[in-house]
Order: structure tokens, then C-alpha cells, then sequence
């Protein structure tokens, strides 16, 4: 027995090391950039159907070092289709073509536009629905935070367009008439529920 203990003991620790590398790797990544926790500032928009549609859904938006990272999960799209999506200057959700949030949030008077141009602070990346009119999508923005100062998206409005965004035509992205509205709000501590 004692002369094949060792190398047991040494065949337990090849496996350990290893183990104990793929515990630390999976901590770090929890503290990677595209991860958030529930103490990072942030705020939620609950999607209202507007225009006759049946849309739904949440958006969420926490402070992240690099820019505000937005998390959206909406349904009753249009299948296979993209949607023009932005930040609107009102969060007010009343009209019911949804025109009470007025224009694009725009803090920095930048042409409206995609990422990585000059663009509004609240141009998004436009949703892509899939074949059952869902759409899920996670990106970044810069020029904005979390926060009620003069960049602030919390009481600002977020639009579902009809149609895509073109990213092109002034003011608007040509992206047709709105599908949803939800007034964005401040959500200290919530999270952000696992994908269905
Ligand atoms: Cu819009």
C-alpha cells in the first residue's frame, strides 16, 4: 500500500490544480466587462403597446465604467423584422401613437445616427425580431448614465418603431410609427431576470 499511496496523492493533485484554476477563471469572468450585478446603478422601462399592437416587454439599462449597458427583451414584433428602437427625450407614454414621448433624447445636439458615428445619446441598434416576433438584444451605450442629470436616461422615454431605422434621415432614422412606449425608471437592486 505505502508504495502506491504517493503517486494516488500526486494524481489527486493534477486533478485539484486544474479545478481550482477553472473556480478562480469562472469568478473573473463575473467581473468582465458584459456582466452586471445588482449594485451597479440601473434602471428598467416596462413596455406599454401602443398604435394597436400587441408589444411587450423590458428593457434594462445599468451604469457599467464603459457606458450604460442595455438589456432588452420585447415580444409581439413584427416576425423577421427590424425595428427602429431609441431613447426619447419625454417619459411620458400617454398618447396612444405614442408621440407624447417626443424626439430622440439627444443631450449632446449630435446628428441622429448609428453607433460609432456621431449620433443622438438616445440612438440604439435597431431590434431584430425573429420568426415568432421576439426580439433580445444586449449592447452598450455611450454619452449617457444611469442617473437624472443632464445625460440621464432615468424619466426619459424609450420607442419601439414600426418600421427599421435607417440611421440616416434627420431627425427620426425614417423608422415609421410607435409600436410601444415605456417610461424609464429608477431600479436600484433589481435584477435582471435569466433569458426565458
Ligand atoms: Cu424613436
Amino acid at each position: 500500500m505505502n508504495a502506491v499511496s504517493p503517486p494516488r496523492r500526486a494524481l489527486a493533485g493534477a486533478f485539484v490544480l486544474p479545478a481550482a484554476l477553472a473556480l478562480v477563471t469562472a469568478l473573473a469572468a463575473c467581473s468582465m466587462p458584459g456582466s452586471t450585478s445588482t449594485s451597479d446603478p440601473r434602471a428598467m422601462a416596462p413596455l406599454q403597446a401602443k398604435s394597436g399592437s400587441a408589444v411587450a416587454g423590458t428593457i434594462w439599462f445599468t451604469q457599467q465604467a464603459d457606458g450604460v449597458r442595455v438589456v432588452a427583451r420585447v415580444s409581439g414584433l413584427t416576425a423577421n423584422r427590424e425595428h427602429g428602437f431609441h431613447v426619447h427625450e419625454t417619459g411620458d407614454c400617454s398618447a396612444p401613437d405614442g408621440m407624447s414621448a417626443g424626439g430622440h433624447f439627444n443631450p449632446t445636439a449630435q446628428p441622429h445616427g448609428p453607433q460609432g458615428a456621431p449620433h443622438h445619446g438616445g440612438d440604439m441598434p435597431s431590434l431584430k425580431a425573429d420568426a415568432m416576433g421576439n426580439a433580445e438584444a444586449t449592447f452598450t451605450l455611450d454619452g449617457v448614465a444611469v442617473g437624472t442629470g443632464p445625460t440621464g436616461l432615468i424619466g426619459k422615454g424609450v420607442i419601439v418603431h414600426a418600421q427599421p431605422d435607417d440611421y440616416k434621415t434627420q431627425p427620426t432614422g425614417n423608422a415609421g410609427g410607435r409600436i410601444a412606449c415605456g417610461v424609464i425608471v429608477a431600479a436600484p437592486g433589481s435584477e435582471i431576470p435569466a433569458k426565458p
